[in-house]
């Protein structure tokens, strides 16, 4: 049997509730948008939400049922096929010739109707639309709405004698919501300050400068960074995912005046060779100015870690200036990488990732905490003590057909307020490497500024 809750998940996937700022039409913002009109788009679900109100009804008591156009049409047609109560429709405004009704329909004076509504706010359209229907003699006793704002209308309602069944509150679904990973905790906080009838404060301030960033963060590896960032007026990451020596030197060789760091996955060459690999590429990185990034996402206990780290064939402590890693095995996994900078894997960019709001909200404050964490991949901002580090990024694609989502450098400096941003075939797979990278540069400088 389907849970309430999961039936709830369902009508959610199909876009009823926003969350972020919205203007109502009183001019009041909210954190939260509602348009249940989608719901009759789609016949299961319709079909559900209307056995689902009618369960909650003692249908003995009515002879009608009608619903509050327009968005609870289709709800009381599917109620009353569902429970062969006879359906009248209430027009918006009264036939300007002929009979000038109000009410279609076959009804008779004196019985009872039941009034479907999709949300209730102040209640004010339901006070409107209740004596118009009285008017013809019918009584309305009882109101059944799928979702309550929780903005007073019900209380309002029921204080005027209705009995008002609702399905779903604001409060409840915010609360399904965060369970399954869709909603932060300031998400909620701000909604309930909404609903406790407070001002909401959305955030206004502007990201902060590399200036500024260098006064905060205090780790070495991430001073570096962003000293190399002013310098070269560059936030560009490219990401080397060739799998031969040369095409990374020639690469490296190429997109260097460019770039604030190299990110590798050394483990992708078939030549991976200390001497012919790391050297020159080392020379290269002091040539022309950039870090080294090995993006090896370790994600074991510390001891394996560890041993990852320095040993096997890579020895990868001998040569990166950081290194990516997951969180999944708790802060002290990551005691381990003490000589190098750490950049926590908080939130990923593929399709699908298990990285939900509350994981992310977790593996923040691990590395907030971690001295040897500068910074975090997401696809969510940060706190600004962290640097902010971006992947999917492309200028030209949207995804990649094997689950990567790919936004804009105007997307990661301006949403995100993401300090870098990490391209690879936008740039590798370019015809020409050197000035795909010159552009992308480019984009994410003017993008950074533009976001100051
Ligand atoms: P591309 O721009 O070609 O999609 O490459 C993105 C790079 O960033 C890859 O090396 C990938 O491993 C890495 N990456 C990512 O795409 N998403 C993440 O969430 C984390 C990553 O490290």
């Amino acid at each position: 049997m389907e849970t309430k809750k999961e039936f709830f998940l369902e009508c959610y996937q199909l876009g009823i509730i926003k969350f972020g700022r919205f203007t109502l039409k009183s001019g009041i913002e909210s954190p939260f948008y509602v348009d249940l009109r989608p719901l009759a788009s789609d016949p299961k679900i319709l079909k559900k939400l209307a056995n689902y109100m009618l369960d909650m009804l003692p249908l003995d008591n009515f002879d009608l049922i009608c619903g509050v156009p327009y968005a609870a049409l289709p709800m009381a047609t599917a109620m009353s096929l569902e429970s062969y109560l006879p359906l009248i429709i209430k027009r918006k405004e009264a036939k300007q010739y002929g009979t000038k009704k109000i009410l279609e329909g076959i009804y008779t004076s004196g019985q009872n109707c039941l009034l479907v509504e999709d949300v209730v706010t102040s209640g004010a359209s339901l006070l409107e639309t209740i004596p118009e229907i009285e008017n013809e003699g019918i009584t309305v006793s009882d109101i059944v709405v799928v979702l309550d704002r929780q903005q007073g209308g019900k209380e309002i309602l029921e204080q005027k004698g209705f009995r008002v069944h609702t399905l779903f509150t604001i409060s409840e679904v915010c609360a399904m919501l965060k369970e399954e990973g869709h909603l932060a905790d300031d998400e909620v906080e701000r909604i309930n300050d909404f609903l406790a009838g407070n001002v909401v404060k959305f955030k206004e301030e502007k990201r902060i400068s590399y200036e500024d960033k260098l006064a905060l963060c205090e780790h070495s590896v991430a001073q570096k960074l962003l000293e190399i960032a002013l310098e070269k007026r560059s936030n560009l990451i490219v990401s080397a995912d060739v799998t031969s020596t040369p095409e990374l030197l020639a690469l490296a060789e190429k997109v260097g005046p460019h770039i604030v760091a190299l990110k590798t996955h050394m483990d992708i060459l078939m030549d991976f060779d200390a001497d012919k690999t790391i050297l020159p590429l080392k020379d290269l990185a002091t040539k022309y100015n950039f870090l080294l990034m090995e993006d090896r996402k370790f994600a074991d206990i510390g001891n394996t870690q560890e041993l990852q780290f320095s040993y096997g064939i890579y020895k990868i402590s001998n040569w990166a200036d950081f290194v990516t890693a997951q969180v999944i095995a708790g802060y002290e996994s990551l005691d381990c990488f003490r000589n190098v900078g750490v950049v926590a894997i908080i939130g990923m960019s593929s399709k699908g990732t298990l990285t939900t709001a509350d994981y992310r909200e977790e593996a923040t404050n691990i590395a907030l905490s971690h001295p040897n964490v500068f910074g975090g991949v997401s696809q969510y901002k940060i706190p600004n003590e962290l640097l902010l580090f971006t992947p999917g990024i492309n200028l030209a694609e949207t995804g990649d057909g094997k689950g990567q989502q790919y936004n804009t450098p105007e997307h990661a400096f301006s949403q995100l307020e993401s300090d870098f941003i990490i391209v690879g075939r936008g740039i590798y797979k370019a015809d020409d490497a050197e000035k795909a990278a010159l552009n992308y540069r480019i984009a994410g400088w003017n993008a950074y500024e533009a976001s100051l």
